[in-house]
């Protein structure tokens, strides 16, 4: 599928997406946002794809937010009428596959929300993260405050949130938001291999594991461990928990059937 502002090809069994407007540091507008949701529905949809991995252009940007220069002349009434920026959630509410988000440098305003809405970070030690909306008289508007505040607490996330000030991809791990750091000319190669290394594991073990990591946000803590058990238990019917649990006693590869 040819998009305008974003590639999206295959490697194996994994899809790489990439943001691809450099010239305005992969800024978000809704022809972005739009072609994001169909990469992302064509990945879900493909059943030789398993893990998908997010990018920026260029060697500055994953994403410095949503397009200024298209939100400058719009009214209120624009907003809400035509309900810009609708379906952004698309990306973590419509994929239960699961997906890496490789930050290259800057991830700022929607841009560190996309970031946010991946499973995991890997971030080249260039990535720099911030909400600075404030800076804009508004406020982060696709889960900014919500999805930062539960990954770094409160006092990291207000203090982003109202000085507007970026942190780096050290301060971004030590707080707990990013899950790695490579160098950065080597992100690509470790995002990829980090993606190829899901993609190669039971494909319906990982969309459960992604699902129960996702439940920990949304459930008490015994909810979430009853939950936890059942889908264990469930997951046991599989013909490839059969298969994986044979290959270890034979020692030897499993093949997973994605059944
Ligand atoms: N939008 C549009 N263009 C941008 C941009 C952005 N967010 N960020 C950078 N660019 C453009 C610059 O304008 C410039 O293009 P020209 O003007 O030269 O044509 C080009 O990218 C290179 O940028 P700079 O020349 O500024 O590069 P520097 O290295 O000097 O600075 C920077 C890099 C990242 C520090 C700086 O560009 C910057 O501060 N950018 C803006 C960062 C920012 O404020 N981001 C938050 C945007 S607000 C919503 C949901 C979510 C949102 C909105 C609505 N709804 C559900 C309704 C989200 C809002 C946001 O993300």
């Amino acid at each position: 599928m040819a998009y305008e502002t974003i590639t999206s090809e295959t490697q194996g069994a994994v899809t790489l997406i990439t943001l691809n407007r450099p010239e305005a540091l992969n800024a978000l507008n809704s022809t972005v946002l739009g072609e994001l949701q169909q990469a992302f529905a064509a990945f879900e949809a493909d059943n030789s794809q398993h893990c998908a991995v997010v990018t920026g252009s260029g060697d500055k940007a994953f994403a410095a937010g949503a397009d200024i220069k298209e939100m400058v002349d719009k009214q209120a009434a624009d907003f809400f009428l035509e309900d810009f920026f609708a379906g952004w959630n698309d990306m973590t509410a419509k994929t239960r596959k699961p997906w890496i988000a490789a930050v290259n440098g800057f991830a700022l305003g929607g841009g560190c929300e996309l970031a946010m809405m991946a499973d995991f970070i890997v971030a080249s030690e260039n990535a720099r993260f911030g909400q600075p909306e404030i800076k804009l008289g508004v406020a982060p508007g696709m889960g900014g405050s919500q999805r930062l505040t539960r990954a770094v607490g409160k006092s990291k996330a207000m203090d982003l949130c109202l000085t507007g000030r970026m942190m780096d991809a050290e301060e971004a791990e030590r707080a707990g938001l990013v899950s790695r750091i490579v160098p950065h000319d080597q992100l690509m190669d470790e995002a990829m291999k980090a993606a190829q290394a899901i993609a190669g594991m039971a494909p319906m073990a990982a969309m459960v594991n992604k699902e129960l990591v996702d439940a920990a946000y949304e459930t008490t803590l015994q909810q979430g461990m009853l939950h936890e058990r059942r889908v264990f238990q469930i997951l046991t019917a599989t013909e490839d928990r059969k298969e994986g649990m044979a290959a270890f006693v034979e020692k030897r590869e499993a093949n997973w059937k994605g059944r």
